[in-house]
C-alpha cells in the first residue's frame, strides 16, 4: 500500500511543490498514517517548474497514470478538488484527504480529511501545517516552497494574496537564504515567460482549468508573461486556432485564454468567435476587438476571471 500525493492536471509550481512538501511532512509524521507518501505528477512540468527543478538539480517527480494505482493505495489531492481537474480515471473512493485553496466543488461518497484555506497558495497551507507540527523544510525544499508562493500569488500582486502568504514566505525566504524576493519573483516570471519552445497547442493548454458552471463546461487557460504585447502579436492567430481544437476535443461549451502581464498587472482575454464574445463582454464590460478583451488589472483566474464568467454563464443554465 502506498500513498500518492497528487496535484492537478497541467500542474503549476504550486501543485507540484505542494505534493512534494506534503510528502516530506507525511514522511516525518507517523500520526498522519500515510504509508510510503509519494509525490507524483499527472502531466509533465511546465517551463517555470522545469526551470526551478533544473536550477536546484532535482529530478522531476514521477509521472503517474491511474492504472498504476492499486485499489489498496491511498490518494491525497493537493491544489485542486474538482473532478474535471483530477487525474483521469482516478477512483474517488481512494481519496483520503484534500488540501486546497480553490472553491469547493465536491461530491464524494464518504467522509475524508479536508484542509481548505482561502490563502494565496496551497504551499502556504502546507507550510502552516509544518509549523504546527514543528517540521522545518530543508533549504532546497524551502526554495521551492517560496517559489510556489511567489508564483501563485504573482509576487504578491494577485488579489488572492493574504497576509499569511507574505508572513510565511518571509520565513521560507530565511530558510532558503534568499533576501531579494522581488528579484527571485522576476526570475520565476522570466522562466514562466519562456514559451518559445511550446507549440501553439501546448501554449493554449499549458495552464488550463476546466470548470463546470451549471450545466456548462468551460475551458479557461491562463498564460502569465512578462511579454504580453509581443506574445499576442506573435501568437494570437495560432492560439485561436489551437483554442478551437481544444474546445472541441474537450467538449467544452465555452473556451477562453487569459493572457496576463504579471509585471504591469493587466489581463487581455482571448475570445474565439461565437457566444464567448457576448459572455465576455457581459462579464467584464468593454468590447471585444479583434478577439481581444482588455479586462484590466485582474490577474486571478480563481478569484476574478472565472467567477465573473460563471455569473454570466450560470444564467444560460
Ligand atoms: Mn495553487
Amino acid at each position: 500500500m502506498k500513498t500518492y500525493i497528487i496535484g492537478h492536471k497541467k500542474p503549476d509550481t504550486d501543485a507540484v511543490v505542494a505534493a512534494l512538501a506534503y510528502a516530506y511532512l507525511a514522511k516525518k509524521l507517523d500520526c498522519l498514517g500515510y504509508k510510503e507518501p509519494t509525490a507524483v505528477i499527472v502531466d509533465p512540468l511546465n517551463p517555470e517548474t522545469s526551470y526551478l527543478f533544473d536550477k536546484l538539480k532535482l529530478a522531476h517527480p514521477r509521472l503517474i497514470s491511474a492504472d498504476e494505482i492499486e485499489p489498496s493505495d491511498q490518494i491525497v489531492l493537493v491544489d485542486h478538488n474538482e473532478a474535471n481537474q483530477r487525474l483521469d480515471n482516478l477512483n474517488p473512493d481512494q481519496i483520503k484527504e484534500i488540501i486546497d485553496h480553490h472553491k469547493i466543488n465536491l461530491n464524494l461518497s464518504k467522509p475524508i480529511f479536508l484542509n481548505f484555506k482561502p490563502w494565496g497558495s496551497s504551499v502556504t497551507i502546507i507550510y502552516f501545517m509544518m509549523s504546527l507540527f514543528q517540521v522545518k523544510p530543508d533549504k532546497t525544499l524551502a526554495t521551492l516552497m517560496l517559489a510556489a508562493i511567489l508564483s501563485d500569488t504573482v509576487g504578491f500582486k494577485s488579489a488572492t494574496t493574504t497576509d499569511k502568504d507574505k508572513e510565511l514566505a518571509q520565513e521560507l525566504a530565511e530558510i532558503a537564504q534568499i533576501d531579494d524576493l522581488t528579484g527571485f519573483a522576476l526570475e520565476i516570471f522570466k522562466a514562466k515567460s519562456n514559451v518559445s519552445q511550446l507549440s501553439d497547442y501546448q501554449l493554449a493548454t499549458n495552464d488550463y482549468k476546466l470548470f463546470d458552471f451549471g450545466k456548462q463546461k468551460v475551458f479557461i487557460n491562463q498564460v502569465e508573461t512578462v511579454e504580453q504585447k509581443k506574445l499576442l502579436e506573435e501568437r494570437k492567430a495560432g492560439l485561436l486556432t489551437a483554442l478551437a481544437k481544444v474546445k472541441s476535443e474537450m467538449a467544452a461549451d465555452f473556451a477562453f485564454i487569459a493572457v496576463s502581464d504579471v509585471l504591469n498587472v493587466n489581463t487581455k482575454l482571448l475570445v474565439p468567435n461565437g457566444p464567448e464574445i457576448k459572455i465576455a463582454q457581459e462579464a467584464f464590460g468593454g468590447e471585444v476587438i479583434d478577439h481581444i478583451l482588455d479586462i484590466g488589472g485582474k490577474l486571478s483566474r480563481k478569484k476574478e476571471i472565472a467567477p465573473a464568467l460563471e455569473k454570466v454563464i450560470q444564467l444560460i443554465g
